[in-house]
């Protein structure tokens, strides 16, 4: 039998959350784009600013956990011969370091290094799936709609870092791949906060063109005071 769906309050209209068919995803919430010395500020960024979906992501990461829903964790990461990464990417602009270059934290965004793994406080717990994306969707040249069809799920919960690049660009993955994608507000974070507003506009606008955004707190509460067919907590 279905789970009862649960409504959470959310922009354009309310979500109608499937337990057991929506999973978390969270993107990138990696040192290199959060913590100094990395991609981010080699782009010449502020990361600090990064630094306010952290407690966010982490309560995300309780609600999933203590219900055993499935949790996503992606990093943008090359292969070290970055063989993935191309050359439009590596070589665009004038950072002060490049994709693979060596920084503080070992080089940019390979894999395997200390700065593309992902912040110990939002860190994967062991059985969660972890994506390597060279992109900045978290659907191209990975398996995850792959593995999402074979978990069953249908819905995404949406994360992560930075909401204008890696996070709206999954959300209108998803989209396209037919799965309903939510936002919560608070979890996710911009290095130019207007471009995480717009983002969120951009994603409820035209009744929902790509997904939903919420409240953390309107989210959380709407799982606290569901009951499932056990009369467990939703
Ligand atoms: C960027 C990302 N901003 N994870 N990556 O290059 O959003």
């Amino acid at each position: 039998m279905n789970p009862i769906p649960i409504p959470v309050p959310a922009r354009p209209f309310a979500f109608e959350l499937q337990p057991g068919a929506v999973a978390l995803v969270v993107i990138d919430m990696q040192r290199d784009f959060i913590e100094p010395g990395g991609f981010g500020a080699s782009l010449g960024n502020d990361v600090s600013l990064l630094e306010a979906a952290i407690a966010p992501v982490q309560r995300l990461l309780a609600l999933w956990r203590a219900r055993g829903w499935p949790v996503v964790h992606t990093r943008e990461s090359h292969a070290p011969d970055l063989s993935d990464c191309p050359p439009a990417k590596r070589l665009r602009g004038t950072p002060a370091l490049r994709i693979g270059d060596a920084g503080p934290m070992g080089r940019l965004l390979v894999r395997g290094e200390p700065g593309c793994d992902i912040l110990p406080a939002v860190a994967p717990w062991p059985g969660e799936l972890v994506i390597d994306k060279p992109g900045k969707g978290a659907f191209h040249a990975t398996a995850l709609g792959e593995e999402l069809f074979a978990r069953g799920v249908t819905q995404l919960v949406v994360a992560g870092v930075t909401t204008e690049v890696c996070v709206q660009t999954t959300m209108r993955e998803a989209n396209d791949r037919g799965f309903d994608a939510l936002l919560v507000e608070e979890a996710t974070a911009s290095y130019f906060p207007a471009f995480k507003a717009a983002s969120i506009e951009m994603i409820v606008a035209q009744g929902g063109i790509v997904g939903w955004a919420a409240r953390l707190d309107d989210l959380q509460a709407a799982l606290a005071s569901s009951v499932g067919p056990s009369g467990q907590e939703g």
